[in-house]
């Protein structure tokens, strides 16, 4: 059988002016997840269009396509294409899951929820000649999947081609956030065996790693084991978690001894009612300004996610923002527009106050305003949003950063990460045209690793690290 796997992309990400290199960080996990249970004498192919251009004129058997909500008219194009070449085309992913129904209209099939229990289950229906219009996941575990097919990913084309993730889902719950609608009907929050997500890392290629978890420490007692797995591993690795999670005596220490170096943490509004607002309850009443602290003690960075547009923020959200992150001494930050995506609280909140101003959804990429404000006149919030990025990442916004650090090395560390992501856009163009991204990997190593100060972790595995730490896949 010949299966066509497709990431589609959103139009930004192929503009052939301006491919901002977040396009070009992480390979499609999901569907080389899904490709782990295909037969190993069928033919499969990945193609993320982030990072090349769509081969249209070939006639696959079975077509897969994960969808998003920004690229989802996208893959909508491209579910019809192959479906009038007499494709078989099947749609899934966090889009679908949220619409259904409208995904429907452009698919044979369509799948609710992650993958692990409904895709065996639709390739056996398949290939018995008896296919369902609508699978919807119920049996949540990791236990037992097959390995991720690494080998289908063009790892040259990623800066990051070691990203993995050992859960699945978060133990919060968020109004704004996918991951309560992606879950429903099931369990939404569940790890690897520690031993199972140990032999993974172990398989990938070089040091450095990137945890796509939504919550990497959210089980406490996972996440100790397998950091503890991981010391003397000699990795240098990069995730998600909460302020609250930061907070907690011991696991970040084992973290930032196994390897940890930056954190993306979620602070995402100053203001205690926004908290309230959202149902964010692990973030109420917790020191932020300690949690960053910690952080930075053990020689861990700290990308701040922010969102901007909840009902208690006006005019002067973005200044103080801003002004408070540059402070703080945080290295990269992130901000987004609050978004209602379909189905979640937030949305049926907004849907119900006839809030929302239209469905779009190519605009429902957290840069655009697509519902109306309590305080804030949308174009107030859409111009705030990118002065908030100008302003936190002007030369003289990270210079200020840098200086709250106390040695040379986290200051130059500071100003060449910040740098890096924000300064060289140009550059970082020029690089993914020339198809050289990974490339760029020892560069990022070195600066995590503050120009070789927080190496404490990987002293005495220098010997092991001279040669990969698995055979490259
Ligand atoms: C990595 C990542 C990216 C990467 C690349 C995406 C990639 N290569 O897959 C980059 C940086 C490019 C990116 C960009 C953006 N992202 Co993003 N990203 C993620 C992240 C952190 C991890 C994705 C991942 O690898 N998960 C792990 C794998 C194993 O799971 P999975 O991909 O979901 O696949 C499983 C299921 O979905 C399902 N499945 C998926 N497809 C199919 C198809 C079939 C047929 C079947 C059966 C099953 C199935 O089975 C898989 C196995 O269980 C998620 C958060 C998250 N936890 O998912 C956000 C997330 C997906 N991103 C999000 C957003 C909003 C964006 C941006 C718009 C952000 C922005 N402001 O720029 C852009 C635009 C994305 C686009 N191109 O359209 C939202 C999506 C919201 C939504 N409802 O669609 C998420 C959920 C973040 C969030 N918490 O809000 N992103
Ligand atoms: S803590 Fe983060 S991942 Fe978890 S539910 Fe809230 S927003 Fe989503």
């Amino acid at each position: 059988m010949k299966v066509k796997m497709i990431l589609p992309a959103l139009t930004e990400a192929i503009s052939p002016y301006f491919r901002p290199i977040k396009y070009s960080l992480f390979p499609p996990l999901g569907l080389a997840t899904l490709a782990g249970y295909l037969n190993e004498d069928d033919q499969v192919t990945i193609q993320d269009e982030h990072v090349e251009k769509l081969d249209l004129n070939d006639d696959p058997d079975l077509v897969v396509i994960q969808v998003y909500i920004t690229s989802a008219y996208r893959a909508y194009e491209l579910a019809d294409h192959y479906r009038a070449r007499g494709a078989y085309v099947a749609l899934g992913g966090l889009h679908v899951t949220s619409l259904p129904d409208e995904a429907a209209t452009h698919a044979n099939s369509v799948f609710l929820g992650p993958g692990e229990d409904i895709w065996p289950a639709f390739l056996t229906d398949y290939r018995q000649g008896h296919p369902e219009k609508v699978y919807k996941s119920q049996v949540r575990t990791l236990v037992g999947v097959p390995r991720i097919r690494r080998d289908l990913i063009k790892r040259h084309l990623y800066l990051v081609p070691n990203s993995i993730v050992v859960s699945r889902g978060c133990p919060h719950v968020c109004d704004f956030c996918y991951k309560e609608a992606f879950f429903q009907g099931g369990k939404s929050f569940y790890t690897l065996q520690v031993d199972d997500a140990l032999a993974e890392i172990n398989r990938l290629p070089g040091r450095h790693l990137y945890f796509l978890d939504d919550h990497l420490f959210g089980n406490p007692r996972f996440a100790g084991e397998l950091f503890d797995g991981m010391k003397g591993m000699g990795r240098l690795w990069q995730a998600a978690g909460t302020v609250q999670s930061v907070l907690r005596p011991g696991l970040l220490e084992k973290a930032a001894e196994s390897g940890l170096r930056s954190l993306f943490v979620g602070f995402e509004t100053l203001s205690t009612s926004n908290l309230q607002e959202q149902h964010k309850y692990q973030n109420l009443n917790r020191d932020y300004h300690a949690a960053i602290q910690r952080l930075h003690d053990l020689g861990v960075m700290v990308n701040g996610s922010f969102v901007f547009g909840m009902d208690d923020d006006d005019e002067t959200v973005f200044d103080r923002t801003v002004e408070w992150a540059i402070k703080q001494g945080i290295e990269t930050a992130t901000f987004h527009i609050l978004t209602p995506y379909p189905t979640t609280a937030l949305y049926e909140r907004m849907a119900q106050q006839g809030r929302l101003l239209h469905s779009n959804w190519d605009l429902y990429d957290t840069r655009h305003v697509v519902y109306r404000p309590a305080k804030l006149a949308p174009e107030a919030l859409e111009t705030g949003y990118w002065r908030a990025y100008r302003d936190f990442y002007r030369w003289s916004s990270i210079f200020q950063g840098a200086w709250t650090k106390e040695s040379w090395s986290d200051r130059l560390r500071h100003m060449a990460y910040a740098a890096g992501w924000k300064k060289f856009e140009p550059a970082w163009d020029m690089i993914i045209k020339a198809k050289r991204a990974s490339s760029m990997l020892p560069v990022l190593e070195t600066i995590l690793t503050s120009f070789g100060r927080h190496t404490s972790q990987i002293k005495g595995e220098a010997m092991s690290l001279k040669e990969p730490i698995t055979q490259e896949i």
